[in-house]
């Protein structure tokens, strides 16, 4: 009955990662025998883009150390039949089977120019049988991120999955500008799975602080205009000439939020695709852009409610 007992304890401590002290962000999965969080990313991309995105989310490509390891990436894939059977994970340092069958140099990708550099560069990839195999890292695959319970980041004082957003007293907020470019949904998710949400300006002052955050970055690389960052502002798509009407992510119209300055001839829904909101670097005003352009993106944790 003891046994029993414990037994049950130790699933539902697996189950539900908060009861056992282990959280992170809310896109990442728990495992408690490995005492490290996994997300599996069903969008397909290049290697060099894998890892940056693992990056970003405070986590690395998974370098399988143990077959639980492998247990743990099986049954993420798993849930997703549909995805192919192959998945880029981190460089573990030793050699691989090639996971062509075709001869390494590709001398139609390689009079493309697709071939950057070194033809016979290679990257790992795992299998859905489990297998480490390597092929051509510009393919575009899914991915597996991990990182360590005692590597997760998480700010206390912002309340963040996440390093590197700043607090300014003076509104009562934390900010950061992730160094990724995103489309708006993406965007959305990403400020939304560490505990933030995306930028809503909500005074003058406000303003001025993310006008000056904006000012003091690095731009955002792949950034369609690195003068744009989107934040929690859309649109309905005018239907018949209705007016496009942008309200926040929280469902207030600008006015209720406390800012309504829109940058100089915005909005101007160029091209009749422009339904997300941005800030403009330079005035710290908003502008209207399209939502699956990539940006650079502002997220917002408020601290103290004001
Ligand atoms: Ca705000
Ligand atoms: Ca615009």
């Amino acid at each position: 009955m003891e046994g029993y007992i414990i037994i049950t304890l130790l699933i539902i401590l697996s189950a539900y990662p908060c009861l056992s002290g282990k959280s992170y962000r809310s896109d990442y999965v728990f495992n408690r025998k490995t005492n490290a969080f996994y997300k599996l990313h069903t969008e397909s991309t290049a290697y060099r883009e894998a890892e940056a995105a693992c990056r970003t989310e405070g986590a690395k490509l998974m370098v399988p150390s143990s077959p639980l390891d492998i247990a743990q990436a099986h049954g993420l894939f798993k849930q997703f039949p549909d995805l192919g059977d192959q998945f880029w994970i981190g460089d573990d340092g030793r050699q691989h089977e090639s996971a062509e069958e075709q001869p390494i140099i590709d001398l139609d990708l390689e009079n493309s120019g697709q071939i950057e550099q070194n033809p016979t560069w290679t990257c790992d990839l795992i299998t859905r049988t489990g297998d480490v195999e390597t092929s051509h890292c510009y393919r575009k695959l899914p991915f597996v991120c991990k990182v360590n319970a005692n590597d997760a980041p998480y700010d206390p004082q912002c309340g963040v999955y996440a390093n590197d957003y700043e607090y300014f007293e003076n509104v009562g907020s934390c900010y950061k500008i992730p160094r990724a470019a995103y489309t708006w949904n993406q965007a959305y998710a990403e400020c939304d799975s560490v505990g933030a949400h995306l930028l809503v300006i909500n005074s003058e002052v406000e303003s001025d602080v993310i006008k000056n955050i904006t000012h003091s970055k690095p731009a955002v690389d792949g950034s369609k205009y690195a003068w744009f960052f989107l934040v929690g502002l859309r649109a309905d798509k005018s239907v018949d000439g209705s007016p496009i009407i942008f309200k926040t992510i929280f469902g207030q119209s600008l006015k209720e939020a406390g800012f309504e300055k829109w940058s100089e001839n915005e909005p101007n829904n160029s091209d009749g695709k422009e339904y997300c909101g941005s800030v403009f670097k330079t005035d710290g005003k908003y502008n209207d852009v399209d939502c699956t352009d990539l940006y650079g993106f502002i997220c917002e944790k408020e601290v103290n409610k004001r």
